[in-house]
């Protein structure tokens, strides 16, 4: 049996794959499609090649260059984000990839059909949509697997539903040298990427998809990211991968999510970042180095939520299940929110684990508030509401203890 304070895994619900050949749109305004962005806006930047790494227990300063500097202002931001996306591909997740030489596929109301070709190799997967009442076109929100999200509260608020299934484009239960999956077919089976961050592409691949469909039934600019557990995980990196992703929402995500990596080991009852890394390869192979000690690490979560900045991002945590690491979760997103402030929004982000069930993945009272808040917000784009940090007394960490470096005022 599992270990004692491991989670049963639910299982993932499979999900069919839909058909897409009998949906119509129904007709709506053509509105003008608004890219928030691109996917990665800092692909211009020389990013320098890290050089050795040196320990350091407290979270890295997001603020300092690779070369030594610090950043002075706003529009810095966007090539030291570029530094950080390197780093965090290198030492945590593996490599992304570019777009694809090829992404064709179909958006109907009833799924998303994605074809991709890439170094001379193609794969193909799919997704449901549910729409929700009155007229399009809908923002949406990409749901990863099958629980924990509470899509009825997504659709009462106006936006669609994409479920998307994470094992299609990258399974579990592989060893580390036989990926298989969609990403896989194209990078191959010893590609050293890990699941989560093929799980991104293919949320990537996915708006490709609804970007090229013209607008008439689905937002490319008004898209959400959400998942439980280590779909939870996949939400965070998804989000922090892909900038036209307006809102992302991992819930309960714990190691390898949004937990700081340098806190697990100081965190009673945390699922220990060897035991992240073995259980499936959701991060990449280059993350073994670190699982033992991560104090090496050129890069930590705090730096991943900042990837996200300055745009809308829900945490969601459990702080009743010491195995999520919840502490953890709250110091990433305290450092985190030291970048969103620098940048002028700190009002973009919110962290929530003042929560009184337990059950892991729940659907939660607590948590309809803010989800509607935070897609009124930053989906459809009628509400204003400032971002909220309730953390449970129970999993409190305190940001002070861990950087040695101060929250910069940028110019511009
Ligand atoms: C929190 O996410 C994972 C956790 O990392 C695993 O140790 C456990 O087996 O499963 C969790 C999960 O995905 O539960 C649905």
């Amino acid at each position: 049996g599992p270990a004692a304070g491991t989670l049963s895994a639910q299982a993932a619900t499979p999900l069919g794959t839909p058909s897409t050949t009998g949906g119509t749109a129904p007709t709506a305004a053509t509105a003008p499609q608004i890219n928030a962005g691109g996917e990665d806006d800092g692909a211009d930047c020389a990013v320098p090649t890290p050089g050795s790494l040196t320990p350091d227990s407290k979270l890295p300063d997001p603020f300092k260059r690779m070369n030594g500097t610090r950043i002075t202002a706003k529009s810095d931001w966007r090539c030291r984000r570029a530094e950080i996306k390197k780093l965090a591909e290198r030492y945590v997740y593996g490599e992304k990839h570019t777009r694809p030489a090829s992404v064709t596929g179909t958006v109907s109301n009833t799924g998303i059909t994605v074809n991709v070709t890439d170094q001379g190799r193609s794969s193909s997967f799919s997704a449901r949509v549910e729409l929700p009442s009155g007229p399009g076109p809908f923002p949406a929100v990409v749901v990863l697997g099958g629980f924990g999200a509470d899509t009825a509260t997504i659709k009462a608020s106006g936006a669609a539903v994409i479920t998307y299934d994470p094992l299609a484009v990258g399974r579990e239960g592989t060893p580390r040298n036989n990926k298989q999956g969609a990403f896989y077919g194209i990078y191959g089976a010893s590609s050293s990427t890990g699941l989560l961050m093929a799980w991104s592409w293919g949320v990537s691949r996915i708006i490709d998809v609804i970007e090229q469909s013209g607008g008439t039934l689905l937002k490319a600019d008004a898209l959400g990211v959400t998942g439980c557990s280590r779909y939870g995980k996949g939400a965070f990196a998804v989000g922090a991968f892909d900038q036209r992703i307006a809102l992302t929402m991992p819930i309960e995500s714990g190691t390898a999510g949004a937990p700081i990596l340098r806190g697990i080991p100081g965190e009673g009852g945390s699922q220990p970042l060897s035991s992240a890394y073995s259980e499936q390869p959701w991060l990449g192979d280059a993350f073994s180095s670190f699982t033992g000690n991560p104090s090496t690490l050129p890069v930590d979560t705090h730096e991943i939520v900042a990837m996200v900045a300055p745009r809308g991002l829900l945490i969601m945590e459990n702080p009743h299940i010491d195995w999520l690491g919840a502490r953890s979760g709250s110091v990433a997103a305290l450092g985190g929110a030291e970048v969103y402030k620098a940048l002028g929004a700190g009002s973009n982000i919110s962290y929530w684990s003042d929560i009184q069930d337990g059950t892991h993945c729940a659907v939660r009272n607590e948590w309809k508030a803010p989800l509607q808040q935070n897609i009124q917000k930053f989906l459809l784009k009628t509400g204003s509401q400032a971002g909220v940090f309730r953390i449970s007394s129970r999993k409190s960490g305190d940001l002070a203890e861990w950087r040695n470096w101060q929250t910069p005022v940028l110019t511009g």
